[in-house]
C-alpha cells in the first residue's frame, strides 16, 4: 500500500446561506460585529451576486480537482484531501485536527491565492501550524507560499486575456488596457517588507510579457472601510484616469490575485468597475476565472512539487 500524504487545501470561505452573513463578517473582524450599516451594505451586496457566493462550491471543487490530479501524475504517494476555511467551517483547525485524527504524518498545504502576504498566506499557514502545535503532533508540513509566477498560472492568463484581446476590433484594440488587480491590504504592510505588491507587479509583467499586449496597469480592489490608507490606485479610479488622461477607451480587468467568480469579482469587477466603464461610455470586458482549469490546476502541482524537492 502507498503511503498517504496529507493534502491540505485552504481558503477564504464564504457564507453558506443569509443567515450565517453576520457571523462570518464577525468572525473577518476579529469577533467584533459589524455595526448594521455595515451588515445590510454586505448583505445587499451578496443579495446582489443572487444571493450567496459560487466561492464555497468552487473551493470544493478545485481541491477535490487537484487531489485527483496530483493522484493521477504519480505513484508514490495517495493524496488525501482536507479542506481548512479562514472564516467559516470546516476550520483550518478543524482540518489539521482531522488529519491527526487520521494518522496523518506527512501533509503539504497550499491556499487557494498566489500572492504571499503577511495578511493572508503567513496567516493561513500560521493557523495550521499553531494547530498542530496544540494537539502535539510532530506531523511533517510543507507549505507552499506563492505561486503567483508559476508558469502554467501565467499562461493560463495568457490565454485568457488574449482571448478578450481578440474579441476587439483592430481599432478598439489601439484603445484598450488591460489592469491586473488583486485585493488591496493596508499600506503598512510594506513597511515590514511584505513582498505581496512585487508580486503582483511581477505577475502583471509576466502577463504582459507572454501576451504582448500593449497597455497594461496593476490596479488594487475591494480595499476594506477603515481610516488607514490602503494599496493602491483603487481599480475604479484608475479605470477613470486611464479613461480621462490616457484616452483609452476599453478594459479588461484580470483580478489575478483571485481563482474564481465570488463576491470580490462578481461584485468589486462585474458591477462596480462595469458601472464605471458605463458612466464613461467606455468597453467592460473580464476573462473567466481560472476556476478548475488544468493549466491552473497543474500550476498549483508545479508549486507543491518544487516546494517538496527543496
Ligand atoms: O465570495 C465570497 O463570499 C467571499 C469572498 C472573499 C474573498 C476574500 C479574499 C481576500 N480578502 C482579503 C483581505 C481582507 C481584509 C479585509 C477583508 C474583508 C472582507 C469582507 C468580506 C470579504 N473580505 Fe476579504 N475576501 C472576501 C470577502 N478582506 C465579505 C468584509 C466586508 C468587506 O470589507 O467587504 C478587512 C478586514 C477588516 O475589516 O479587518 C484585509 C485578502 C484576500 C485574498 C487572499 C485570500 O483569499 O485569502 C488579502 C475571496
Amino acid at each position: 500500500m502507498k503511503p498517504v500524504r496529507g493534502l491540505l487545501v485552504m481558503a477564504y470561505g464564504t457564507p453558506y446561506k443569509e443567515e450565517d452573513i453576520e457571523r462570518y463578517y464577525t468572525h473577518i473582524r476579529h469577533g467584533r460585529k459589524p455595526s448594521e450599516e455595515h451588515l445590510e451594505d454586505l448583505k445587499s451586496r451578496y443579495k446582489a451576486i443572487g444571493g450567496i457566493s459560487p466561492l464555497a462550491k468552487m473551493t470544493q471543487k478545485q481541491a477535490e480537482t487537484l487531489q485527483q490530479r496530483l493522484n493521477e501524475v504519480q505513484d508514490e504517494v495517495e493524496y488525501k484531501l482536507y479542506i481548512g476555511l479562514k472564516h467559516i467551517e470546516p476550520f483550518i483547525e478543524d482540518a489539521v485536527e482531522a488529519m491527526v485524527k487520521d494518522g496523518i504524518e506527512e501533509a503539504v498545504t497550499i491556499v487557494l491565492a498566489p500572492h504571499f502576504s503577511t495578511f493572508s498566506i503567513k496567516s493561513y499557514n500560521g493557523r495550521v501550524k499553531e494547530a498542530a502545535e496544540k494537539l502535539g503532533s510532530s506531523m511533517k508540513i510543507t507549505s507552499v507560499e506563492s505561486w503567483y509566477n508559476e508558469p502554467k498560472f501565467i499562461e493560463y492568463w495568457k490565454q485568457a486575456t488574449l482571448a478578450s484581446f481578440d474579441e476587439m476590433s483592430e481599432e478598439e484594440r489601439e484603445k484598450a488596457c488591460l489592469i491586473v488587480s488583486n485585493h488591496s491590504l493596508p499600506e503598512k504592510i510594506k513597511q515590514a517588507g511584505d513582498p505581496y505588491e512585487e508580486q503582483l507587479i511581477e505577475t502583471a509583467r509576466l502577463i504582459q510579457e507572454a501576451t504582448g499586449i500593449k497597455h497594461v496597469e496593476v490596479g488594487w480592489q475591494s480595499a476594506g472601510q477603515t481610516p488607514e490608507p490602503w494599496l493602491g490606485p483603487d481599480v475604479q479610479d484608475l479605470t477613470r484616469e486611464l479613461y480621462e488622461e490616457k484616452g483609452f477607451r476599453s478594459f479588461v480587468y484580470a483580478p489575478v490575485g483571485f481563482v474564481t467568480e465570488h463576491l470580490e469579482v462578481l461584485y468589486d469587477n462585474d458591477y462596480e468597475c462595469k458601472v464605471v466603464c458605463d458612466e464613461l461610455g467606455a468597453n467592460y470586458r473580464r476573462p473567466p476565472m481560472p476556476n478548475t482549469h488544468p493549466l491552473f490546476i497543474d500550476a498549483m502541482i508545479d508549486a507543491i512539487y518544487n516546494k517538496l524537492a527543496n
